[in-house]
């Protein structure tokens, strides 16, 4: 058994986790080729926090994306962002919030609250549930989902706002990321992974949403997504 377990939600249409925030902790070891087993966890309930992902690491538990990654750079010495001056890595903060806290919402919206998408999330991101407890908890996810996306304050705007804040964001990575082919230069770092965590959750998936055209009609954008899939995720 490895060292280092790391828990994730389960995966569809090429993606190894439906999750943002497990799939940038899955890029960031890949990254850095930190050794790990990864496991597939149903649902998120296992975790320290109730929320995924999570990690096992010398017999205890951690939850947070980013509280994780910190801590795997510290403890492995292994640092995607190292060679970053304070004011690149200042961007990266920034970006991250931009993305997790603001424009993620958007995709759970798209995801939870949409009624053309509510069948393809219990059959993906629900789906290693078994069918009878299912059928119960799926109706009360997406209640409580939705009770969240009202909480932050997104779930409380009208589609079009939503559309029109998502739009926003995805111009503002865009432009960061300029010509490219990365968002610092000629080498990957996390501000790359946690881009692709979340925008190739939305353009690699068969779930509905209108920021698919809002992302394709950046070229560039795009080509970093198929860049960093092809990668690290070559498979
Ligand atoms: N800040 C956390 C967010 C994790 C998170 O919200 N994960 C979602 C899956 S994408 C989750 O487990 N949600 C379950 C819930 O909120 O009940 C991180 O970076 O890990």
């Amino acid at each position: 058994m490895a060292e280092l377990r790391t828990f994730h939600l389960p995966g569809a249409w090429g993606l190894v986790t439906l999750s943002p925030f497990c799939l940038k902790l899955d890029a960031f070891l890949r990254m850095t080729g930190i050794e790990h087993e990864a496991i597939t966890a149903s649902t998120p309930f296992g975790g320290p926090k109730k929320k995924a992902p999570w990690i096992e690491y010398k017999g205890k538990k951690m939850g947070d994306s980013t509280l994780i990654i910190d801590f795997l750079k510290q403890e492995f010495g292994k640092d995607p962002d190292a060679h970053l001056d304070a004011r690149q890595r200042a961007t990266i903060v920034t970006m991250q919030r931009l993305i997790e806290e603001n424009l993620y919402w958007v995709m759970v919206y798209d995801r939870w609250a949409r009624n053309e998408n509510w069948p393809r999330m219990k059959s993906t991101v629900l789906r290693d549930i078994p069918a009878p407890v299912r059928s119960l908890l799926a109706p009360y996810a997406r209640y409580a989902v939705k009770k969240q996306l009202a909480g932050h304050g997104m779930g409380l705007h009208s589609t079009h706002e939503i559309e029109s804040i998502a739009r926003k964001d995805i111009d503002a990575l865009a432009a960061l990321l300029g010509e490219g082919p990365w968002n610092f230069g000629e080498q990957p770092t996390m501000a790359d992974a946690t881009v692709y965590s979340l925008l190739a959750n939305i353009l690699f998936v068969e779930f509905e949403s209108t920021m698919k055209d809002m992302i394709r009609i950046h070229p560039t954008l795009t080509a970093m997504l198929e860049r960093f899939r092809a990668r690290f995720y070559a498979e």
